[in-house]
């Protein structure tokens, strides 16, 4: 009975740690189950959040990808609030799932990864830009029109919401200042 219950363990923890492994490697291809219940519930949120005063997200820009590749969004958030706020999720009517990711670089390869609870300090700017932090782009309604805008809005710790109207442009865009 008792090396059941281990042999049980064994198979339960392996799997986990598989599953994690597979994850790390597949990178983009997020077609988890899990994944969509948490972007549900996460746009669900956001909806019911209060509009910030204090938390701004401004300069936001879409890089456009064909179908159905996803596509990135890049943006500076702003906590002009006297206490440190961390960004949780962002959704917007123009994509079925956007996660919050990270690239680094690690001996000479570039990377991205999932990340959560990006920390803001009181009276700072943390700003998303190619090669750092992006938002992740999953499952597009519709391919955005280069030079069209899409709204987006993003969740805070303290249970308040930012909005923005994101700019898309073209898939070579490097910078938010060309255009
Ligand atoms: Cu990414």
């Amino acid at each position: 009975m008792k090396k059941k219950i281990l042999a049980g363990f064994i198979v339960v923890f392996g799997s986990a740690a598989l599953w994690t492994q597979a994850y790390a490697q597949t990178g983009h291809d997020h077609g988890a189950a899990g994944h969509a219940n948490t972007a549900q519930t996460s746009a669900q949120a956001i909806s019911s959040a209060k509009l910030s005063t204090s938390l701004t997200v401004t300069g936001c820009w879409i890089r456009s990808i064909p179908a159905p590749a996803p596509s990135a969004g890049y943006f500076v958030v702003k906590n002009s609030g006297n206490n440190e706020v961390k960004l949780q999720a962002a959704s917007s009517p123009a994509y079925g799932m956007i996660m919050l990711h990270q690239t680094t670089q690690k001996d000479g390869m570039s990377k991205m990864s999932e990340t959560h609870d990006i920390a803001i300090a009181a009276g700072s700017q943390l700003e998303f830009k190619p090669g750092g932090y992006h938002a992740m782009l999953e499952k597009p309604v519709k391919v955005p029109t280069i030079g069209s805008h899409v709204n987006m809005d993003f969740l805070f710790d303290n249970g308040e919401k930012a909005s923005a109207q994101c700019e898309v442009k073209a898939p070579n865009t490097k910078t938010p200042m060309s255009h």
